[in-house]
Order: C-alpha cells, then sequence, then structure tokens
C-alpha cells in the first residue's frame, strides 16, 4: 500500500540525515510562539537547515516563526529543533501540518516536545508562565489520521515525562489545551465555552501534531507558554505583536525550563 504523507516524511528524513550529516535524531522539539529563543540554549548547533530545503515543507508564514530546523548536541542527546511550524489556519491541510512530527519519527526520534503560546483561562495564570498540557480537546474537526486506524489517545501528553517535569520544577501547573482553527482568536463566548468543556488554554496549534505524534509511536511532551489571557478575560483587545513580545520576555526562562527538561526525555 501506498502512503503519501508518510512517504513524503520519510524522504525529508533522509534528507535531513544528509543535510544535517547525523544518522538518527533521538528528541524532536517543535517550539511555538515564545519558544524560539530557547533554542539557544539547548545545546552545540551541529548544523541548521531551511525547512524549504527539504521535501513537503511550506515555507514560514506568520512574523515571529522562522523556517529552519536545527541538529543541536545536548549531552548524550542528538535534537531536532523545528523553530517553526506549519498551522492548519495556513490552509495546507492537516498533512502539512504534521509533517515535522512524521518527519522526527522517520528521523528516529522517540519522543517529542511540542511548544506553542496561548491564551491562558485559569484564575491565576499570568502572561509569561509555562504550563504543562495534561490532554487535550480538538477543535478543528479534523484528524491526521485517514482510514480505520483508531488510535487510542489515552495518556496522549506522557504521565511518565509530566511526572519528570514536575520534579525539575514543582512550580509547573497543569491544564488542558483546547486547539482552534484559528486564526482568529476567540470570541468571549467561546472562552466561555473552552472553560465550560474543561478547558485551561485556547491556541491553534499541537493537537493535530500531537495526534500523528502517537500515532507513529513517539511519546509526547506538550507545554504551553501562556502569552496572553484569553479573550475577554483581560478586558483588552488580543493583539498580535503582544503576544510575541510576551513570549520574548519569557524567553531565558523557558530556555532554562527546557534544558532542564531535555535530559530527562
Ligand atoms: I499566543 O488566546 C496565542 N495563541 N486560539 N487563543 C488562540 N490562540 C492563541 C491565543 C489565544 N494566544
Amino acid at each position: 500500500m501506498t502512503d503519501a504523507p508518510h512517504d513524503l516524511a520519510r524522504t525529508a528524513a533522509a534528507e535531513l540525515a544528509d543535510l544535517t550529516g547525523v544518522e538518527r535524531h533521538d528528541v524532536a522539539l517543535v517550539l511555538g510562539s515564545g519558544w524560539k529563543p530557547a533554542a539557544d540554549l539547548l545545546g552545540e548547533v551541529t548544523a541548521e537547515v531551511d525547512v524549504t530545503d527539504l521535501t513537503g515543507f511550506n515555507p514560514a508564514a506568520v512574523a515571529g516563526h522562522a523556517g529552519k530546523v536545527r541538529s543541536i548536541r545536548a549531552g548524550d542527546r542528538q535534537l531536532l529543533v523545528f523553530l517553526s511550524r506549519t498551522h492548519y489556519y495556513e490552509g495546507h491541510g492537516v498533512d502539512a501540518v504534521v509533517h515535522g512530527v512524521r518527519t522526527a519519527a522517520a528521523a528516529g526520534c522517540r519522543a517529542v516536545v511540542l511548544t506553542n503560546g496561548a491564551g491562558g483561562l485559569r484564575e491565576g495564570w499570568q502572561p509569561g508562565q509555562p504550563v504543562l498540557i495534561s490532554d487535550h480537546i480538538n477543535l478543528t474537526g479534523r484528524s491526521p489520521i485517514v482510514g480505520a486506524n483508531f488510535v487510542d489517545l489515552t495518556d496522549l501528553y506522557s504521565s511518565r515525562l509530566r511526572a519528570l517535569c514536575r520534579e525539575a520544577d514543582p512550580s509547573l501547573d497543569e491544564g488542558v489545551y483546547c486547539q482552534f482553527p484559528g486564526p482568529h482568536y476567540e470570541t468571549p463566548a467561546e472562552v466561555g465555552m473552552v472553560r465550560a468543556i474543561g478547558g485551561d488554554l485556547a491556541g491553534m496549534s499541537t493537537a493535530l501534531e500531537a495526534i500523528a505524534a502517537r500515532e507513529a509511536g513517539l511519546e509526547v511532551l506538550g507545554l504551553s507558554l501562556v502569552t496572553n489571557l484569553a479573550a475577554g478575560l483581560s478586558g483588552q483587545p488580543l493583539d498580535h505583536a503582544e503576544v510575541i513580545e510576551a513570549g520574548q520576555a519569557a524567553a531565558s526562562r523557558m530556555g532554562t525550563l527546557l534544558s532542564r527538561l531535555v535530559p530527562l526525555i
């Protein structure tokens, strides 16, 4: 049986091995809003590749996202660090959204760290605060999986990895992440819905990637940076520039956190 999206990922992984000179990577990280500067604190960069030199990747579309992937040596691990992601709202389809995760799996990774910037709903959460994702609610109405492949999503966000993270940083809260399709932010009524259905974080990424990661057999760690209070909670309109700014302000804290967590994975 041919499987076009997975074939594209295998091709991209072979190109990546060629361009980085690294046969197998161990852990992949996808850096979302506010997490990109953390890349500089993860280890020694052994190669940097433009994602557009790899089969199946689209150029970065959003300000604050660079279309690069780095190969980084961190202790005895070789990390594959995506400095950008393709979002569902870009309109390239779900396979394009999860191509990075599938490429990481084909490149040998056994775990992926999915990070994002998100709107926070929980009382007491402040912009600049990292939160462990304990579970998600996929509000895109889509799946990266096609066909009668009934993948189990119990413990999708590895409780083993979350426990290790909380040992490393007991101040980390956990929350349920809701992926909206975007690119618009929520209405205040939709934020009320998120709360009513048990969500703590609102964003436009991660859930579809986590599903594809599970399908590919990867262990998943999810981390949100609360960059803003969800719509209607602050009394202020949401502004993309402010979201980026909150991310930059939190960069060194996120870098320290990630570099402490990676050796535990
Ligand atoms: I950064 O408040 C960031 N991304 N849907 N809502 C949604 N996505 C986001 C938000 C937010 N903040």
